[in-house]
């Protein structure tokens, strides 16, 4: 039994969140304990769904008066395992707090429960005539308050930058048991320090986020995607350069290769999208209020190297190219259990670095195959390599190596989780680390938020 399971703390958070919404039996837990991957597993444990905040306060009080700790837990959908109960914590899952105010539209800024996907946000702000800034492929689950857990980014950081970017206010439940509520959205508020900014990318483990004020942006409705194929990387790296500087109304550039492009039209039984293969591919995107296909398409008659190009002003078009794109998760899932690496690198250091990948993962395990594919315009890629074993780590360990060499970040959006706690020492100094671990101890002191992700323990 796990502490978690100790009947006396399952009947009182019964008492609190209700006896429908405490889960016990594995059977129904098992999708709040397994990642979207498989890859992050946990044993038995307790998932109490709170339904307001107040609910969500008293469960916090609960597990610090019995010594408890807990894992936040939104739409399930993160990749490093940071909502995973892996020690057998209580799951805390904030699904049940979806629910929006009306989008205040004077100043383009709607308040939602944590447990409100990114989808639905989505929804709401076209009712109003806006739209949110970040979108991601796996929308129809993430959470606001996951996505502000992970500070995630996606697919539009280009144009709108990370979750961060977009959160003027929060609720939160502090690890010690004090809710603040700070959802007053003004653009303009010098006081101090801000607590939306902190617990952006904080994981789970100041506080937990029960409701966000967040900002919408103008909701564009002419649309040009187009699917670029080069035959180097160099090539198509060159030309998402070329198209950041030359382009106002880009949205997305993103990159993927053959491999990537080939396993996604056998696994999703897409149509190749042009006779001959190539070797990178980049999905390109831009937006517009007014219909506008000169800029796009000037700037592509000066890109050099394009192979062969489809373009699509269409929106179901658009949608079936991006899907060429937003599958490669989904399809490399069919593969095996995929190591993710989730990195950023400066980008003049993308070729370098892709240039040194194939041989350093040659070295390693000469069965792992790698998919390469990511956010190429912020120097976001993801490395998925399958064909090791979830717990071999030496690829992870060797790509981080490199990435840190050529002055990169071992996460750039998914987060640190429990996966990546042994490298955040590759992308952070102890003196920027001190400071984070007394911020925790501050506002948990207890230590019962998440206690096994994204800080590393104190080297002695
Ligand atoms: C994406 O960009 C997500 O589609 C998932 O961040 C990336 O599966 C991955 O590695
Ligand atoms: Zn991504």
């Amino acid at each position: 039994m796990t502490p978690a399971q100790d009947p006396r703390l399952v009947r009182e958070l019964a008492d609190v969140v209700g006896a429908d919404h405490v889960l016990v039996d594995d059977d129904v837990t098992a999708g709040y304990r397994t990642d979207w991957t498989g890859r992050f597993t946990s044993p038995s444990s307790v998932v109490a769904r709170p339904g307001e905040t107040a609910e969500v306060a008293a469960v916090v009080d609960l597990c610090r008066a019995s010594g408890v700790a807990l894992v936040a837990q939104g739409g399930n959908t993160g990749l490093v395992g940071g909502g995973i109960p892996t020690q057998g914590e209580v799951v805390l899952s904030l699904r049940r707090l979806a629910g929006a105010h009306e989008v205040d539209g004077a100043s383009g800024q709607v308040v939602v429960g944590a447990g409100t996907t990114i989808g639905a946000v989505h929804a709401l702000a076209a009712e109003a005539g806006w739209a949110y800034g970040v979108d991601l492929a796996s929308r129809d689950s993430a959470t606001v308050g996951g996505t502000i857990a992970t500070n995630a980014g996606g697919l539009r950081v280009l144009r709108y930058g990370d979750t961060r970017a977009q959160v003027m206010g929060v609720e939160t439940v502090l690890g010690d048991g004090h809710t603040v509520t700070a959802l007053t959205g003004l653009y303009r508020n010098n006081t101090g320090y801000h607590l939306p900014s902190l617990l952006c990318g904080s994981e789970g483990t100041l506080g937990v986020v029960t409701a966000a004020r967040l900002r919408l942006v103008p909701r564009l409705r002419h649309r040009v995607t187009a699917l670029l194929a080069f035959d180097t990387i160099d090539a198509a790296l060159a030309a998402a350069a070329l198209l950041r500087r030359a382009v106002v109304g880009l949205e997305a550039v993103e990159l993927f290769l053959q491999a990537g492009l080939e396993l996604v039209c056998s696994a999703g039984s897409l149509p190749r999208p042009f006779p001959d293969p190539h070797v990178a591919y980049l999905l390109v995107e831009t937006a517009g209020q007014i219909e506008d296909r000169g800029e796009l398409a000037a700037a592509l008659e000066s890109v050099p190297g394009i192979a062969d190009a489809a373009v699509a002003t269409d929106p179901a078009r658009g949608r079936a190219l991006w899907r060429y794109r937003e599958t490669h998760t989904e399809a490399i899932g069919t593969v095996g259990t995929p190591h993710k690496l989730d990195l950023a690198l400066p980008l003049p250091q993308l070729a370098p670095f892709l240039d040194r990948l194939p041989s350093l993962l040659a070295e390693l395990a000469a069965g792992a195959q790698a998919w390469v594919f990511g956010h190429v315009a912020d120097g976001n890629l993801h490395v998925n390599v399958t064909g090791v074993a979830p717990d071999d780590e030496s690829i992870d360990d060797a790509v981080f190596r490199l990435v840190a060499e050529l002055g990169g970040s071992v996460s750039a959006e998914h987060g640190i989780g429990t996966a990546k706690r042994r490298w955040v020492g590759l992308s952070r100094t102890e003196a920027e680390l001190d400071p984070f671990r007394a911020i925790k101890r501050a506002l948990d002191p207890a230590g019962i938020l998440n206690p096994h992700a994204l800080l590393p323990p104190a080297t002695p």
